[in-house]
């Protein structure tokens, strides 16, 4: 049944709109008429009261469930996530629905594989099909899912493919973003001359470490200039600017959080930890004796991408939107990786692994690392797995992952 006919949300739209009449400081400002309109002036009102949960829960005081859905379903927050079918998208749509949010996805393509793997494993994900090249999808999405909060996390993410799909990466990374603010803008009727209220939608934009390319100063914090070293690093610069310009522009609560290299089990194949512990498990079961590699001395800060989403959110729930660099502010080499998991393993890496001219960027990004401090204090965000965890962690899934007959592509369904 589509959400905006569902009685039940009328029924406690009509009554949360009586009970609360008194909390809501000034007038909504609604882009939309009829009934979606009156769904977005619930929602306004929550957000105008402070609380997740609208005082029409208590003042009602629903005993269990109310049909199907239980009150707090209905008046609970609505997340649309962009990118939901990548590493982030899954681990975010898990945290938010554990929070008690409504959790949509935006989907693209036809026959994408990942759309059937998280039907099949995360069934209260809604998906809704839309593009980040296509405007008027994105606009529809919006309009179909009135979200309180957008998490644009879809992107090309992938630094070498940037290289050989240049104008793509730009259209995806850097206009995608553009597309998003403006559907946001438009289905919430913000204009130069009016400015959004108090029930408006909250933008997070995945921006990256790698805007800083190459470093200026180390380690990096929110003040560190950019200087990127990749049309993926430019394209990013751009979103991030932009969505800082919205900001300043319409008002608009829209955030960057500046992300270091996060991985988990479920991190692409391309990147270089999976590509690293998924070898290292292929060289243990006597699959492969070889990883071929670029540059072993280049250094990240590598965390866990569970830990990572947790900011987003604290991000998006701040009073203030405000930019922030997440990451562990420790440093290592691709070497030092190397080390650490064939060490998992039982192995050397010296025996196993060979440099490849292929793997070596047109420019690359030396060191990173970050200085994580203002969000420490502000956010109160911590990461909790160490690097020596994480790599652990993802070199045991790959173990049992291959050695149980699965394949790369299987990790994202197997650990959901
Ligand atoms: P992934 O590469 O795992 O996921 C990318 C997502 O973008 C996929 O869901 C993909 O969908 C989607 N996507 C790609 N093109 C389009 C398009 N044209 N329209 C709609 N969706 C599209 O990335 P991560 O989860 O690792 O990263 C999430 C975001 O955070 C990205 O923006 C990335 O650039 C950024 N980031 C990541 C960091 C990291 O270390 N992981 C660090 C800093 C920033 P599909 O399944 O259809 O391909
Ligand atoms: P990165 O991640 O480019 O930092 O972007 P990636 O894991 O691809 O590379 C990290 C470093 O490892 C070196 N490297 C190799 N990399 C890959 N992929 N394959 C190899 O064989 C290899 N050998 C050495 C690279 O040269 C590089 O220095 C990631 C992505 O998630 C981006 O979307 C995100 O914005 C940034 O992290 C922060």
């Amino acid at each position: 049944m589509p959400v905006e006919a569902d009685p039940l949300i009328l029924l406690a739209a009509t009554l949360s709109l009586a009970t609360r009449a008194s909390l809501r400081p000034r007038p909504v400002e609604v882009g939309q008429a009829g009934a979606a309109g009156t769904r977005r002036s619930v929602r306004d009102d929550t957000a105008a009261a402070g609380c997740r949960y609208a005082a029409a829960t208590e003042a009602v005081s629903p005993a269990g469930s109310a049909g199907h859905r239980t009150w707090e379903a209905v008046l609970s927050r609505r997340a649309l996530i962009t990118g939901i079918t990548g590493q982030d998208g899954s681990y975010l749509a898990e945290y938010l629905t554990a929070e008690g949010y409504e959790v949509w996805g935006l989907v693209r393509g036809q026959q994408n594989p990942r759309v059937r793997q998280l039907r099949q494993l995360l069934g209260e994900v809604r998906l809704i099909r839309g593009d980040l090249l296509d405007q008027g999808s994105l606009i529809s999405a919006v309009e179909r899912v009135q979200p309180d909060e957008v998490y644009n996390l879809a992107a090309i993410s992938y630094v070498p493919m940037s290289w050989q799909q240049a104008e793509l990466t730009g259209e995806v990374t850097g206009l995608g973003v553009l597309r998003v603010l403006e559907a946001i803008r438009v289905c919430s009727g913000i204009s130069a001359s009016r400015s959004p209220g108090r029930g408006q939608i909250r933008f997070y934009q995945a921006s990256s470490s790698e805007m800083f390319g190459m470093v200026r100063e180390s380690p990096q914090t929110e003040q560190t200039p950019f200087h990127p070293r990749s049309p993926y690093g430019v394209a990013k610069a751009y979103g991030h600017f932009l969505t800082q310009n919205y900001r300043e522009s319409y008002g608009m609560f829209a955030v960057s959080g500046i992300l270091f290299n996060h991985e988990s089990p479920r991190r692409g194949a391309e990147f270089v930890t999976r590509k690293i512990t998924l070898g290292v498990a292929k060289v243990k079961l006597g699959y492969e004796r070889q990883i071929r590699l670029g540059n072993l001395s280049a250094r990240r800060d590598w965390g866990f991408a569970g830990d990572y989403v947790r900011a987003m959110h604290l991000m998006v729930g701040q009073d203030e939107p405000v930019d922030y660099v997440i990451g562990t502010g420790v440093t290592h080499s691709v070497e030092d990786l190397l080390d650490q998991a064939f060490k998992v393993a039982g192995l050397d890496w010296r025996d196993h692994v060979v440099t490849d001219a292929a793997f070596i960027r047109p420019a690359e990004v030396d060191k990173l690392c970050a200085d994580p401090s203002v969000a420490r204090e502000r956010l109160g965000w911590e990461p909790k797995i160490t690097f020596e965890e994480l790599v652990g962690m993802m070199v045991e899934a790959d173990l049992e992952l291959l050695s149980s007959g699965g394949h790369a592509e299987d990790s994202f369904g197997d650990a959901w």
